[in-house]
């Protein structure tokens, strides 16, 4: 990759000039989480894994901005050294959206979840986003009061995020209420119910399912003619049925990482990774291969959907 477009450093954050390149141009970007990467996925898996994605992208046609802060300058795009060190470097933090002023003042380096990817991409123009499962509304949010900064960021950040909707470790009711109340927008991709992530659905009804990535333009194209409030639009994909996880062995495994997450006393942004890992190995790896699954169904349906857009936008 090309040297980065440092006329943007004093910010923080730097557009890779690839990315900022197919932006200017109206060419299709799609970006990419980096926690996922470095907090989701085992090593040494996770680095093929992160340049698979960037390939599919690439063969769809599009220009992949996988994003993450390094020594306090946040990165929307990374360069192949970048990536290595992302999935390499176990003292990555995990930084949301709240987290990215004291990471680039402290010259901190951090992978970033869906609240502080949305939020960068958008920043850069970016307009669809690719990722595994949202955060959401933790199983016993009534004490711990923990729903994930993901779905407040959605709900003022004009990205479209493809994802098997959100992870099964939540409860799934609870966080379809408050995109609800946020007035995120939740589309089903040929689905009429939400997804579960490692599952094909959730049981949960939409009210909305688009068919097509043209659909899926058209639909944020009258977003920005609405110009309402900045607000997402959450495409939920699900896994496909051959590759989800057997829900028997998941409700099993599931229920023994809640009760050792409980026993460890595990709160706050460790939970989430704490779970996955407990799924992965609770399921000899089955987790990881539907998690896998999703997250490839998710960044080609991402870059078919940017594809889609920004020629419908070209036409406009
Ligand atoms: N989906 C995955 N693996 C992950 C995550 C989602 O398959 O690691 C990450 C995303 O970055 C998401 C974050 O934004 O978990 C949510 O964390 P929390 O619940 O702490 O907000
Ligand atoms: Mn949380």
């Amino acid at each position: 990759m090309a040297e980065p477009d440092r006329t943007a450093a004093a910010t923080g954050v730097v557009c890779a000039a690839e990315v900022g390149e197919a932006l200017r141009s109206g060419l299709p970007v799609v970006a990419l989480e980096s926690t996922i990467i470095s907090h989701g996925l085992p090593r040494p898996a996770n680095l093929a894994v992160a340049r698979e994605l960037e390939a599919l992208v690439r063969d769809g046609g599009a220009c992949p901005a996988t994003i993450a802060v390094l020594d306090g300058v946040a990165h929307v795009g990374l360069a192949d050294s970048q990536l290595e060190r992302v999935a390499d470097d176990t003292s990555m933090r995990k930084l949301g959206f709240r987290d990215l002023a004291p990471s680039i003042a402290r010259r901190a380096s951090g992978a970033t979840t869906v609240s502080a990817t949305a939020f960068l991409a958008s920043r850069c123009g970016i307009r669809v986003f690719g990722t595994g499962g949202l955060g959401g509304v933790h199983r016993g949010y009534r004490d711990s009061f923990d729903e994930s900064a993901d779905l407040a960021l959605l709900s003022r950040t004009r990205v479209t995020v493809v994802s098997a909707g959100v992870k099964s470790i939540l409860d799934i009711g609870a966080t379809l209420q408050r995109l609800e109340t946020l007035n995120v927008t939740v589309v089903g991709y040929r689905t009429r119910t939400f997804p579960a992530f490692y599952v094909h659905s959730s049981g949960f009804d939409l009210d909305w399912t688009l068919e097509t990535p043209e659909q899926v333009a058209r639909t944020m194209l009258a977003q920005d003619a609405l110009d309402g409030p900045e607000s997402a639009l959450l495409v939920a994909n699900p896994v496909p049925r051959e590759h989800e996880l057997d829900p028997a062995l998941h409700d099993a495994v599931l229920a023994e990482a809640l009760e050792s997450a409980a026993r460890d006393g595990v709160s706050g942004q460790a939970i989430t990774p704490y779970l996955l890992d407990y799924m992965a190995r609770g399921t000899g790896g089955a987790s990881l291969a539907a998690n896998l699954a999703a997250v490839r169904a998710n960044v080609s349906l991402a870059t078919e959907i940017a594809c889609a857009y920004a020629g419908a936008a070209h036409r406009a």
